[in-house]
C-alpha cells in the first residue's frame, strides 16, 4: 500500500526479475487492486498491490478488515523524492494503523522509504539528511507499542556492479 506513484508496482516487477529501468517507466497506474503471485525460493507469495490513486483510498479504509484479515504483512511505500506527499502519506498510514489497532489485526508493517537512489544527492539535493531524519521521526511517531514494524531505505536504481568473466 501507499500513495500513487510511490513505486509499489515497480517493486513487485523487480521481485519478479525485471531489471530494465525503461520498463519501470512504462508501468501504468494500478487500477484498484492487482493481485500478483510471486514464486520465491522458499514459498509462494500472494501479493495484493493496492493502487494508490486518491479515488481508491477511502474504499481501502472502509473495507479494511475484509482486505487485511488474512494478510501476513503490509508493505507501505513512501516516495522520499516527493516531499509534498510526505504528510498525506503519513496520514494515510496513520489511518491504517488505527484500523489495525481497532480491529485487533496484529499484522507486521514494513515501511519502505523508497526511491532512495544512489545518486539522490545529485538529483534531489533538497532531500538531505535532516529531511530524512524528520521523516523518520514522523513515521515512528504514528506507531503505537503494540504494532510490530520496521523501516527500510529502498531503491530500484541499485549500484553499478562489475563481474569479471574472462582473464
Ligand atoms: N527514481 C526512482 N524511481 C522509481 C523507483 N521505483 C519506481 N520508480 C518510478 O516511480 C514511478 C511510479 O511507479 P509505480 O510502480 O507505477 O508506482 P505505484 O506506487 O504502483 O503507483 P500506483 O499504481 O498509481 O499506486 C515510475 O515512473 C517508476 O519508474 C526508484 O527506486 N527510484
Ligand atoms: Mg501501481
Amino acid at each position: 500500500m501507499g500513495l500513487r506513484n510511490s513505486g509499489k508496482s515497480s517493486i513487485l516487477e523487480y521481485f519478479q526479475g525485471i531489471r530494465n529501468l525503461v520498463l519501470f517507466g512504462n508501468i501504468k497506474p494500478t487500477v484498484h487492486i492487482d493481485r500478483v503471485i510471486y514464486q520465491a525460493v522458499d514459498y509462494e507469495h500472494l501479493i495484493w498491490d493496492f493502487g494508490g490513486q486518491i479515488d481508491y483510498l477511502s474504499d481501502y479504509l472502509e473495507q479494511f478488515y475484509e482486505y487485511a484479515y488474512e494478510a501476513d504483512e503490509i508493505i507501505y511505500v513512501i516516495d522520499i523524492q516527493d516531499q509534498e506527499k510526505y504528510n498525506p502519506s503519513i496520514n494515510f498510514l496513520k489511518k491504517i494503523i488505527k484500523l489495525l489497532v481497532d480491529k485487533e489485526l496484529y499484522i507486521d508493517i514494513k515501511v519502505f522509504l523508497h526511491k532512495f537512489d544512489p545518486d539522490l544527492d545529485h538529483t534531489h539535493p533538497e532531500i538531505n539528511e535532516e529531511v530524512i531524519i524528520n521523516l523518520l521521526k514522523d513515521v515512528k511517531n504514528i506507531f503505537s507499542d503494540n504494532i510490530s514494524y520496521s523501516i527500510f531505505k529502498t531503491s530500484l536504481y541499485v549500484d553499478f556492479k562489475k563481474y569479471q568473466i574472462i582473464g
